[in-house]
């Protein structure tokens, strides 16, 4: 006799991938296995193991990175879901694979499946769109639910403490593994009434404030007419903020692309970069030169050697990457 088939559910451990599970599981209670991970781990679906008609949910996971074990799930037998706003160059075509995918840059995956909810848990969405920083695509979907300042400021709030909270080299640089902050959030329907109960969410927010202190402080390492790096030595602090800044970054000088460099143990450099938020594009382009990806608002290099950085540091400013949706290219917004 074989065993029943499993439900699992494979996230990004940040606020965008979180979220668009717990509209999911609070829609669908069903139990259901969770693989996560931090914001750094992509590749996850490679920790699966599927048998014959296993249910598996996957959101927030670049399929590009994923695909080989993508294939082998359906091969093993597997049905998936998938839920993704990275950009990707081939989705296969499978009986029993189902795909929401959408690049442009006012997508996230929690809106993705809120879409899909038909809007069943909005304020779970915004809160996973404002952790992706799509404040102005979230902005506007909570107006029309009626949320006033102070509601759309509290989601907001709690989209960037759940995304910081995902960001570090390991377990050990984040206050609580995204796993067990996914089993928080999913007790509560109601996202600001959470904000108010649980005091986890003020204890990263102030770690977040000190950790972006630390940062400011040191100033920029470079500062050109196209955009400004800031470049940080390997530490606790250091591993976490690297996104969290470049999106503060982001938002003070809107007209300028923004890259945050850090240097690590091992030699090599671990860049966030940031297309300026008045113009949107070209970040995983750039990003892809030099073994990185992303999306088109924001990308990363994971492994820049040092070799390397004078030429990234060339590309960058030259700005030939931060051309708009054009004919030929994919359409952006949409
Ligand atoms: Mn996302």
């Amino acid at each position: 006799m074989s065993p029943p088939p499993r439900r699992i559910d494979v996230c990004n451990g940040d606020a965008d991938g979180l979220c668009a599970v717990v509209q999911w599981r609070q829609v669908d209670p069903a139990p259901a296995e969770l693989v996560t991970g931090l914001k750094r781990d992509i590749e996850l679906l490679r920790r699966v193991r599927a048998r014959a008609d296993d249910e598996i949910l996957v959101c927030d996971l670049s399929m590009q990175r994923n695909l080989p074990a993508l294939l082998r799930l359906l091969d093993e037998g597997a049905r998936v879901r998938y839920f993704d706003h990275h950009a990707v160059e081939h989705v296969p075509r499978h009986p029993r694979l189902q795909a929401w995918l959408d690049d442009s840059p006012r997508m996230c995956s929690s809106l993705l499946v809120d879409r899909f909810l038909g809007g069943r848990r909005r304020a779970w969405a915004l809160v996973g769109a404002y952790g992706d920083n799509l404040v102005e695509v979230a902005d506007a979907l909570a107006r029309d639910q009626g949320f006033d300042a102070g509601q759309r400021a509290a989601l907001q709030r709690l989209g960037q403490a759940v995304n910081y909270n995902a960001y570090g080299d390991d377990e050990r640089d984040v206050l609580i593994p995204p796993a067990r902050l996914y089993r928080l959030l999913l007790r509560h329907e109601d996202p600001i009434r959470m904000l108010g109960q649980e005091p986890m969410f003020g204890a990263i927010e102030a770690l977040r404030e000190a950790d972006l202190e630390q940062a400011l402080r040191l100033g920029p390492w470079r500062e050109h007419a196209r955009g400004r790096i800031w470049r940080l030595p390997d530490q606790a602090w250091s591993r976490r903020v690297g996104g969290s800044l470049a999106n503060l970054l982001a938002g003070q000088r809107p007209e300028l692309a923004h890259a945050v460099l850090r240097d690590t143990a091992a030699g090599h450099l671990v860049a966030s970069v940031r297309a300026p938020l008045s113009r949107p594009w070209g970040a995983h382009e750039l990003c892809r030169r030099f073994g990185g990806a992303g999306r088109a608002a924001a990308g990363g290099i994971d492994s820049l050697a040092a070799a390397e950085l004078q030429g990234f540091v060339e590309a960058f400013e030259a700005g030939d990457w931060m051309h708009g949706p054009s004919a030929g290219g994919r359409a952006g917004a949409g």
